[in-house]
């Protein structure tokens, strides 16, 4: 990944009046709630129940507090980074149409009581998908605030029982030429991969995102499953989710293998820790007007803002070693 050096050569992409409408939608949704909203929590349960089922059970993470502008439907599905399909901001918006989300399988495997393929609906039932907004930070330097859609990681994972062997989580993208053109160029060593330790998969802000922006997850996104951990530098937020693996040890991960000495396991958003070809301290908050260029720059904040929720996680560890 190289900071921000495709910055320069990104173009808005052109995208339809019919596609712009959700984010209008949410917009005012949104506002709409922020009169005298008490807390994120209120947020989260009536944008996820706006069909009226009963309010989900047990706690409910918090959001993005609400003094962050949601980052544009067409800045969230028009600047991205999928490799997979090329490692420039715009080409996952304009190669992905190449990925078949349906049908979707998922191959479960390793430390668990119940392993094995199962078709992405099997895997997602009986669970409702709910709204969460969380900031996205990219390790080279933007961050945007994005409406997603999902189930708790945690609520999946538990149906499979996992054993006390199951000390960490693996996932890894589907990794299919045929429907990947970015596959032919050793950008990262395929399939990506990435993992979290087993508390951090069941934390309950670590999200299985199915959509965004109240609309199936577009393929740039990651369609039809990703993962989405806020806390995390934007990486570790697999895409296409392809298989899920319980494991004892520490599994490899994509970035790590690529750059170790940039790329850590736990990639926990910290602006105390440089990348080693750039300070970590600041981004650039793609969001409100929509103009990439002249976007905001804001201080970063450790664990994105999410210190409340996750920092317990590391307690008495040293977060610099263990970046
Ligand atoms: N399979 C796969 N997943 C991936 C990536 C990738 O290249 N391939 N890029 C990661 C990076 S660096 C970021 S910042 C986020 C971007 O997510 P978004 O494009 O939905 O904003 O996806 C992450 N997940
Ligand atoms: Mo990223």
């Amino acid at each position: 990944m190289t900071q921000e050096s495709a910055m320069s050569r990104f173009e808005p992409p052109r995208i339809p009046a019919s596609e712009i409408t959700p984010e209008i939608v949410w917009r005012s949704r949104r506002r709409l709630l922020g009169l005298g909203l008490a807390s994120p929590m209120l947020l989260l349960s009536a944008c996820a129940r706006a069909d009226g089922d009963a309010a989900p059970p047990g706690p409910v993470p918090t959001a993005a507090d609400d003094s962050d502008a949601l980052t544009s439907f067409a800045d969230v599905t028009g600047y991205n980074n999928f490799y997979e399909f090329g490692t420039g901001k715009d080409d996952p918006a304009r190669n992905a149409h190449t990925l078949r989300p349906a049908p979707w399988s998922v191959e479960v495997a390793g430390e668990a009581g119940l392993t094995g393929t199962f078709a992405l609906e099997d895997l997602l039932s009986p669970h409702v998908a709910e709204e969460r907004i969380y900031r996205l930070r990219c390790v080279e330097g933007w961050s945007m605030v994005i409406p997603w859609q999902g189930i708790p990681l945690a609520a999946v994972l538990q149906r499979f029982q996992p054993t006390s062997r199951a000390k960490y989580v693996a996932f890894t993208t589907l990794a299919d030429r045929a429907q990947m053109p970015g596959l032919r160029y050793p950008a990262l060593d395929w399939p990506y991969r990435e993992g979290l330790r087993i508390d951090e998969a069941m934390h309950p802000l670590t999200l299985l995102a199915t959509g965004v922006y109240g609309k199936p997850l577009p393929n740039q996104n990651g369609a039809p499953l990703r993962l989405v951990v806020p806390w995390k530098y934007g990486f570790k937020s697999v895409k296409s989710i392809v298989r899920i693996e319980f494991t004892e040890t520490m599994p490899p991960t994509s970035w790590n293998m690529a750059q170790p000495s940039e790329y850590g396991f736990y990639s926990n958003v910290n602006p105390d820790v440089d990348h080693p070809r750039w300070s970590q301290r600041s981004e650039r908050r793609i969001a409100g007007d929509g103009s990439k260029l002249f976007a905001r720059r804001i201080p970063t904040l450790p664990f994105n803002g999410y210190g409340e929720q996750v920092a317990a996680l590391y307690a008495g560890m040293d977060l610099r070693r263990w970046f």
